[in-house]
């Protein structure tokens, strides 16, 4: 029998991860530098054992931790979020000794993680990349320049993506895990419109062996792709948890305000829009437990469902975001207002893993193969 809603049991521990967002890592959060790696919030993050639920990669377990953290904090959400991504190519393609060395320091939030994929001129088109490996001896030296990587500043392990050049495109790239204080790394922090650790990294002449190969020489691109596909539902989730949170405000906020003569919400042109909200948030919520359902059982059609699910759910959450504001008006755009974070938020994960054109490109690709 299909099911179409969680068991309760995974109902309850949302629920309890809501609160320990709101209460125990929303203090944190506060208490970090914009645009930096939090550390204490990372560790904290460690000591709860949410890190370690991300090992082994189970797809719909990530996307109930991403919703239901970023409901009451996003930078958790994120700074969890970013753990995954930067050690999931290293869980499905590393080696033991790459696994027994990083894992555990991944997990317990004191190794930060970086998925160094795009770059100043091969951003949507990721087969573009260009930043060189160099055969070296036994191995290789890493030149060029990699952008907009989250974690940059402060990351501890570096996954990067370069061609070693077996191929053209995506054929000629191959993944390498390398420590990010080996000679030759410097970095930049990109300052964003929501403070976020993110910056570009430049590499002249770093040294990679053997032992730093994730996977094949030449198997990097299918090893990004497959990691960007088990991602996406819950980058979707992330939005999922947002745009959740937004329409809570309003329920609240429509319910206690009073204009023309009653409450918010007993005007038809206010209730209507919270009806429109929850309807997409339901759908946008579905989708993704849907897709990433479908990757944990594994099976052809992941890619465009994982695209479905975050192009859908990260565009419902900018509407829904935006409906919200509309609703409180002028306060909601006051600095240090939830909804004034929470839109400048949500306007990020339309572009990154996948800008949603990006997701509709590979959704299309799928219809006809
Ligand atoms: N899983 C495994 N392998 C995949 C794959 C997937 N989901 N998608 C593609 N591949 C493989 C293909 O099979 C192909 O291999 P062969 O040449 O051996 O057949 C190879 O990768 C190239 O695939 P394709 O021709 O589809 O690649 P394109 O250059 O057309 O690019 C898109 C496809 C646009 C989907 C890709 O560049 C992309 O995802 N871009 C966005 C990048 C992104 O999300 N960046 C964010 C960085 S992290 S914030």
């Amino acid at each position: 029998m299909p099911h179409f809603a969680l068991e309760p049991e995974q109902t309850a521990r949302c629920a309890e991860l809501r609160a320990l967002a709101a209460e125990t890592l929303r203090p944190l959060a506060e208490r970090g530098t914009p645009g930096t790696v939090n550390r204490p919030l990372l560790a904290a993050l460690g000591d709860l054992g949410l890190l370690s639920r991300l090992f082994p990669v189970r797809a719909l377990e990530l996307c109930l931790l991403r919703e239901s953290l970023a409901h009451g904090c996003t930078e958790a959400e994120t700074a969890l979020a970013l753990q995954g991504l930067g050690a999931y190519p290293m869980v499905l393609a590393g080696s033991a000794a790459q696994r027994d060395r990083w894992l555990p320091e991944v997990a317990a939030g004191r190794a930060v993680t970086a998925f160094a994929l795009s770059e100043p001129d091969a951003g949507s088109d990721a087969a573009a990349l260009g930043l060189r490996a160099r055969p070296d001896g036994a191995g290789w030296r890493l030149t060029g320049t990699k952008t907009w990587i989250s974690n940059a500043p402060g990351a501890d392990l570096l996954t990067v993506f370069a061609r070693t050049g077996e191929g053209a495109g995506a054929r000629g790239v191959t993944a390498f895990l390398l420590p990010a204080d080996r000679p030759g790394i410097s970095v930049t922090p990109l300052d964003m419109l929501s403070p976020h650790p993110i910056g570009t990294l430049e590499f002249d002449g770093v040294p990679v062996g053997r032992e730093d190969l994730l996977g094949d020489v030449g198997g990097g691109f299918p090893l990004a792709m497959r990691t960007l596909d088990l991602l996406r539902p819950s980058v979707g989730a992330f939005a999922v948890g947002m745009a959740q949170a937004a329409l809570d405000a309003s329920l609240v906020y429509a319910d206690d305000r009073r204009a023309f003569g009653g409450r918010l919400r007993e005007l038809q042109s206010v209730s209507h829009q919270l009806a429109e909200m929850a309807t997409r948030v339901e759908a946008a919520r579905l989708l993704v437990h849907a897709a990433a359902a479908a990757c944990d059982r594994g099976g052809p059609g992941i890619a465009a469902r994982s695209a479905m699910a975050k192009l859908f759910a990260t565009e419902t959450a900018q509407y829904v975001v935006d409906t919200a504001v509309q609703i409180h008006g002028a306060r909601a755009l006051q600095r240090g207002h939830l909804l004034e974070h929470l839109y400048r938020e949500v306007r990020a994960p339309r572009i990154y893993e996948g800008a949603s054109e990006v997701q509709r490109t590979i959704i299309a690709k799928e219809l006809y193969r």
